[in-house]
């Protein structure tokens, strides 16, 4: 069983945002670090430093236009010299001054246009090196009752989805993020993952849903809908997370390793562990107060965490005790997994990969750190959202 689990352990792959290692911070404050990337370029090195201490990490996701530059293919070049490849392209329709009451659910015509160009260029960057996944997140909505119609802004929402999906190559995704509120505070136009799921079965088989562990309110089952989802052939991604609150953006696992548990617990149970599998495993973060780069490979050792746990749980007991209607005796199955210490297995994982079985140690010694310090001086350092 466990020869089993460390090939799945070491086949994992977990996504990094490009996002993750520039500066960001709350709406109160942005804290800036020394040594953070100036350049998308850096954002790259930065990710692929994550990689090479976890071996499990090998694409890093771009923001556009936070991430532009003038030539992808150069961009996907130099990932593959760091050792990375480029992921996911995100696409942002939140940022400019036109979209203050809406981008595709704008009432304005000119503005839904703009917003629309720029997803079906996302549609082209990702096409033109190769990506298969481009993820729409809209912070569409209105704060005041009876500011604009909810049911307009859905057929809106509806047009521009078609368009963009039209727009999609061979083997290419459109992921859908729904959230339920912020910036909007009244209605939100894709809210929750009912509404996602809506779009995406209409649209067809190259739409699937989008699951940020930060998105619900406060006591949403998300392995529910993590299961449901699976059933329907409709997951596509995680942004994983975790919370205290909202959607703050803190090291998944760090809020509640016991709910990453749980969730990937259902994606073993569907077998939708591997990446053929094509559910996307990404992390949507943003380290305020921590350094960036250990935060990251924190990040991804607690997805492995969680991960060696939910493959570790005794799947032909549990099914017994399910079927025998044995409560406390399917639930001591399962949290016999969970209350299991797994870092000895993932060191042996790492060591069987190459790796140090310590990725923060090695990161700490490794001298990268003061190295961007002292490389990175002058330029405009990028930030969330620079
Ligand atoms: C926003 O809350 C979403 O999580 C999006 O995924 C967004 O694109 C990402 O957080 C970067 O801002
Ligand atoms: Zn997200
Ligand atoms: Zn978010």
């Amino acid at each position: 069983m466990t020869d089993a689990v460390r090939a799945a352990l070491r086949a994992q792959r977990i996504e990094l945002p490009s996002w993750a290692f520039g500066n960001s911070g709350t709406r109160f404050k942005v804290f800036a670090q020394r040594g953070v990337p100036r350049t998308p370029y850096e954002k790259v090195e930065d990710a692929a430093q994550v990689h090479r201490y976890t071996g499990v990490a090998p694409t890093v996701a771009l923001h556009i236009p936070w991430d532009k530059v003038d030539d992808y293919t150069d961009l996907a070049a130099f990932a593959g010299e760091c050792g990375v490849g480029l992921g996911t392209i995100n696409a942002n329709v939140f940022q400019d001054d036109d979209y203050m009451l809406g981008s595709v659910t704008s009432p304005d015509p000119v503005v839904r246009r703009k917003a629309v160009d720029h997803l079906l260029e996302c549609v082209e960057i990702a096409a033109g090196v190769g990506v298969r996944d481009v993820k729409l997140w809209f912070s569409d909505g209105t704060n005041y009752p009876g500011q604009d119609s909810i049911r307009a802004r859905q057929d809106r929402l509806a047009e521009a989805l078609r368009e963009t999906y039209e727009a999609l190559g061979e083997g290419q995704r459109l992921l859908l993020e729904y959230k339920l509120f912020e910036p909007a505070f009244y209605t939100t136009d894709v809210p929750d993952w009912g509404t996602a799921y809506a779009h995406c079965l209409r649209l067809g088989p190259k739409a699937q849903v989008v699951i940020d562990t930060g998105h619900h309110a406060p006591g949403t089952n998300i392995e529910f809908i993590v299961a449901f989802l699976l059933r329907e052939g409709k997951l596509g991604a995680f942004d994983f997370n975790s919370r205290f609150y909202a959607d703050d953006d803190l090291m998944v696992g760090a809020a509640d390793p016991f709910q990453l548990f749980r969730i990937m617990h259902e994606i073993v149970v569907a077998d939708a562990l591997a990446p053929e599998a094509g559910i996307a495993f990404m992390l949507d973060q943003c380290h305020n107060i921590e350094p960036k780069i250990p935060a990251q490979i924190r990040s991804v050792m607690n997805v492995q965490e969680a991960t060696a746990k939910a493959l570790l749980v005794d799947h032909r007991a549990l099914t017994e005790a399910q079927q025998a209607g044995d409560v406390l005796g399917a639930n001591a199955v399962f949290m016999d997994a969970y209350n299991t210490d797994v870092r000895p297995l993932l060191a042996q994982v790492r060591q069987e990969m190459g790796l140090d079985p310590d990725p923060v140690a090695a990161y700490a010694r490794s001298g990268y750190a003061d190295k961007i310090v002292a490389d990175r001086v002058g330029g405009q350092q990028a930030g969330w959202g620079a």
